[in-house]
């Protein structure tokens, strides 16, 4: 035989050897991991067919209609009220345990996010300064519900208070509204029965649903853990019936 031919024939041979060899170590890897699971006695589908579906589910994305959980519902709970009522402080104790000694005043826009019995509840605080008053109306159209914060202890600008908040419900004759009387912890503090004849609460339309809560949002006070509690189980149960 030629050289060239009984090389080319030796090469041939090799590249047979090797495929065989490769194959072989294939069927006994195969082998192997069949003959594991078996061993390990798990239950009947659990194996080459199941290890192949969780893997095509881990890198497939399930269906939209699959998804493993269902979208919590958002809600957007406005919360107004003048400057100083205290509605950082009712916002920063609904959604949080922590004491907070000091709270800045809001220069525009404050927002945060809570998760309750499968609702999300969005808090949009706009500041109550003067010139924030402006947009307060713009955020009624998109509110789920209105919370005014009301400071009980600031009888000098409670007319100012009750003119703004009659401004926002003629806007929107059907919002819910619920009233918080704020610092109820202050000695000088007007109780939920004068607020609600100060602020003329008894001229509201009963189409509307209407809740008045005494509220104080000190740092560390057994009031404030009370009266938020409250708070936020009233927003629940009246956003879980929307
Ligand atoms: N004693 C007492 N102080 C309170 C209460 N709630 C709030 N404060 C205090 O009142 C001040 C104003 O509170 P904020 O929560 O900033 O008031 P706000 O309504 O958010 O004010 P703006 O952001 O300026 O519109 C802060 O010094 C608070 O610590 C309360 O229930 N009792
Ligand atoms: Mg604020």
């Amino acid at each position: 035989m030629a050289p060239a031919a009984s090389g080319a024939l030796r090469q041939l041979s090799l590249a047979l050897g090797a495929a065989v060899a490769a194959l072989g170590s294939l069927l006994l890897i195969a082998w192997k991991v069949y003959f594991r699971d078996s061993q390990q006695q798990q239950p009947s589908g659990v194996g080459w067919r199941a290890r192949w579906e969780r893997q095509l589910l881990l890198q497939a994305p399930l269906p939209d209609t699959q998804e493993p959980h269902r979208q919590a519902h958002e809600y957007q709970v406005l919360v107004l009220g003048l400057d100083g009522a205290g509605k950082s402080s009712i916002i920063h104790y609904v959604c949080s345990t922590e004491a907070q000694r000091h709270i800045e005043p809001t220069q525009g826009f404050n927002s945060v996010q809570l998760q309750a019995n499968g609702l999300q509840l969005d808090f949009l605080e706009v500041g109550g300064s003067q010139n924030l008053r402006f947009y307060w109306n713009y955020y009624l159209s998109k509110a789920h519900v209105l919370v005014f914060v009301v400071d009980s202890a600031d009888g000098s600008r409670l007319h100012t208070a009750r003119q703004e908040l009659h401004y926002l419900l003629s806007e929107d004759p059907l919002l819910p509204l619920i009233v918080l009387a704020n610092k109820q912890d202050k000695s000088d503090a007007l109780s939920v029965t004068e607020l609600k004849k100060e602020l003329d609460l008894h001229t509201l339309n009963n189409q509307r649903e209407f809740f008045l809560l005494p509220t104080s949002a000190t740092y560390a006070g057994l009031d404030t853990a009370n009266s938020v509690l409250q708070l936020k189980s009233l927003l629940i149960k009246l956003l879980a019936q929307i």
